[in-house]
């Protein structure tokens, strides 16, 4: 390969040429600490990361077998066949799956999964046409190709064809086996691929806004691997072609307007988070990269105008986003529904990504808030505890009633359209690398899980560990080991929900209750900190076996919306740390609808360790309204509320289930509707 390869040599991996050496780009001015150099022993983490290894990658893979996905690759590679599955973007549930495996391998090395995913590679590049067009909805008969693939490649990209979408996940995919693994097999396919895209792509040559973002993210990954500056300006190419197609704006109808695609404006005019939800973030991470990357202080201000759109109108209590399941989607401000809410998993997983990268930008504690809320409500409850069921949309009520339209009620195994199950096979296994982050001498102590990492300061190893039992208490405890006196600012983050802020805007805040402290020790002594952009900055020369323990308070708070959220108008959500809990059927009587949280409302927790893998769980006796239907008689008894964390609810059977209860009765409404089922996916 003839560009220079840094990633691998940041950490220690490859020999790095002179050329990167001296070659000096700007980039997010933070940068996180890789997951190759953090090692997690966590009680919460640990078990889910290897259920992911050990149950959801290889069941991933045998459902990319099982439903013809790698059979696509294999006669693609004979050219002859017919297509096999149903949706063109198909080949990137192996590609995902491989980007998981690869994580994976660096937490729990294993030979023969690492062999495995080398023949997949090979099947992979054997379906790379020569010029470096990969795409089996096309190559397995180029005279018949998908019906959305259009009769020429990249006819169709802008609508529904996923060409550039496929293309974005195989560089994914392959920047992430090569950091692991050092090979360069996937990493070659990739290359040859995006060099392809930008040889037909750019000023000049062919032009679209990519119907599916993520090929802005998947170049610029290449671009950070290589260092070839093509992979860059083509991100940053496709990025401006956003709001140059002519739709009807007078329209109200996504597809009609662009908004769908993100396509309404050019993106250096977008205000607002609107249409499909993961295309959305996935085009908001790679703005947010391009921005650090070049310096595009109008990308940048986009980006940020956005994000505040996200967090103040549009983010679920559970960190959820894309309400609407009509186009997958972003709602208008405020449309943030319960029994309907779509919020994709796929949506958790970019809204990740995304805050992520906020945070690299601009070095705020709020992005990790978001994040953190995303990671340990929204997102894991869109995998069930066996590893192998997933939500597609993750709704905050479901209401055994007639008249209530339902979405999922229970997980299943897979899909037709099987985004979700393969993208949080390739997020969690990821995780390691959202803990820690580093601008020179300020160390960030963003997510609070056990384990270690090793880092440079100031040119001198330190290692910090990190010994805790969150989320169920607040007692962090950080290590820092030092070869030799380093000095250096530990900033932790202390989390809005400590600080008594339930998200960073005015969306949710929690109900009044004595102030909540956060103490900070170090050597077992009170100390004092600065606080800088809601991280503790501890500043000091580091010896050996210096600890640092912070405590969080492990409250139970209320959450109450903003009143323009219509659908939790006089309800009150509840949340303890960082986790977001709800009502399921199972712990209440058969039922969750029927109960009311009044202000007054106190909640006892308690650790129920052989509860759904151990969990703390919430109670308190509250109101119940009781319908007897025989006698057309409404009374209100007292009962006990159980609330177990949302992440974990829909693993015992089907049934009722809550996030918001309203604190008072004040109407009975007697309907009779039929059900209007929502349905999920393509
Ligand atoms: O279009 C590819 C994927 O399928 C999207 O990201 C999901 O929302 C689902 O529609
Ligand atoms: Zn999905």
């Amino acid at each position: 390969m003839k560009y220079f390869l840094v990633s691998l040599a940041a950490v220690g991996l490859l020999a790095v040429p002179a050329r990167a050496q001296t070659a000096k780009r700007s980039d997010y001015p933070i940068q996180a600490v890789s997951f190759t150099r953090v090692k997690l022993a966590d009680n919460f983490w640990l078990p889910r990361l290897k259920t992911n290894t050990d149950v959801t990658i290889p069941a991933s893979f045998q459902r990319c077998e099982a439903t013809n996905r790698v059979k696509n690759f294999e006669m693609a590679a004979a050219r002859q066949g017919k297509f096999a599955t149903i949706f063109p973007f198909d080949d990137t549930d192996i590609y995902k799956t491989i980007e998981g495996a690869s994580y994976s391998l660096k937490l729990y090395p294993d030979p023969q999964l690492n062999q495995y995913l080398d023949e997949l590679i090979r099947k992979v590049a054997a379906a790379q046409e020569p010029d470096g067009y990969l795409y089996t909805a096309r190559t397995i008969d180029p005279a018949h190709p998908h019906d959305w693939a259009g009769p020429e490649r990249w006819v169709k990209e802008r609508e529904l064809s996923h060409e550039l979408y496929n293309a974005g996940h195989l560089y994914e995919a392959a920047v992430a086996h090569y950091e692991a693994t050092g090979q360069k097999n996937l990493l070659n396919v990739a290359l040859k691929n995006a060099d392809l895209v930008c040889s037909v792509f750019g000023p000049g040559k062919r032009a679209v806004a990519p119907g599916h973002e993520i090929v802005e993210m998947g170049l610029v990954k290449l671009y950070r691997v290589t260092g070839k500056p093509e992979y860059l300006s083509t991100a940053k190419f496709f990025l401006d072609q956003r709001g140059q197609f002519k739709y009807d704006p007078k329209s109200n109808d996504p597809w009609r307007n662009g908004s769908y695609w993100q396509d309404h404006k050019p993106v250096v005019a977008q205000k607002e988070a609107v249409g499909h939800a993961v295309r959305a973030e996935y085009l908001y991470s790679a703005m947010a990269d391009v921005a650090a990357l070049t310096g595009d202080r109008q990308l940048l201000a986009a980006v940020d105008s956005i994000w505040q759109n996200m967090v103040s109108k549009k983010l679920y209590v559970t960190g959820g986003t894309g309400a609407v399941p009509g186009g997958e989607r972003f709602g208008q401000n405020y449309e943030l529904p319960n029994t309907t809410a779509y919020n994709e998993t796929c949506a958790a997983v970019a809204n990740v990504y995304w805050n992520q990268r906020m945070f690299q930008l601009h070095g705020e504690a709020k992005y990790i808030d978001v994040l953190e809320k995303v990671l340990y409500n929204g997102l894991i409850a869109g995998v069930g505890l066996d590893g192998k069921s997933f939500f597609y949309s993750n709704a905050l009520q479901i209401k055994n009633s007639a008249s209530f339209p339902q979405t999922e009620p229970q997980r299943a195994g897979w899909f037709d359209c099987s985004c979700c199950p393969t993208n949080l096979a390739r997020l969690m296994p990821s995780l390691p690398g959202y803990v820690y982050a580093q601008n020179g001498r300020d160390v960030y102590a963003n997510l609070f899980i056990s384990g270690t990492t090793d880092l440079l300061v100031n040119s001198k190893p330190v290692r910090i560990t990190q010994l805790n039992n969150y989320p169920w208490q607040g007692e962090l405890k950080f290590t820092v080991n030092s070869a030799a006196t380093a000095d250096f600012n530990l900033l932790v983050r202390l989390p809005g929900w400590a600080r008594g802020e339930a998200v960073p805007s005015d969306l949710y805040h929690f109900a009044p209750a004595a102030e909540p402290k956060i103490s900070i020790r170090v050597n077992g002594k009170p100390t004092e900190y600065t606080t800088r952009n809601g991280y503790a900055v501890l500043s000091r020369k580091w010896r050996k076996n210096d600890v640092v323990e912070v405590l969080l308070p492990m409250d139970v708070r209320q959450v109450l919306a903003n009143p323009n959220v219509a659908d939790d108008l006089g309800k009150v959500a509840l949340q303890r740390g960082p986790v977001v809990y709800c009502a399921e059927w199972k712990d209440n009587q058969g039922k969750a609808s029927n109960l009311l949280v009044p202000a007054a409302t106190t909640f006892t927790a308690s650790f129920r360790p052989e509860l759904l893998n151990g969990i703390m769980q919430l109670q308190a006796t509250v109101p119940a309204v009781q319908l007897d239907a025989a006698n057309s008689s409404v009374s209100t008894t007292r009962q006990m509320l159980t609330a177990i964390p949302y992440y974990a609810w829909a693993n015992r059977g089907k049934g009722e289930m809550t996030v918001w209860f309203p604190q008072q009765l004040t109407d009975v409404d007697l309907i009779s509707r039929q059900p209007q089922p929502v349905t999920v996916g393509k």
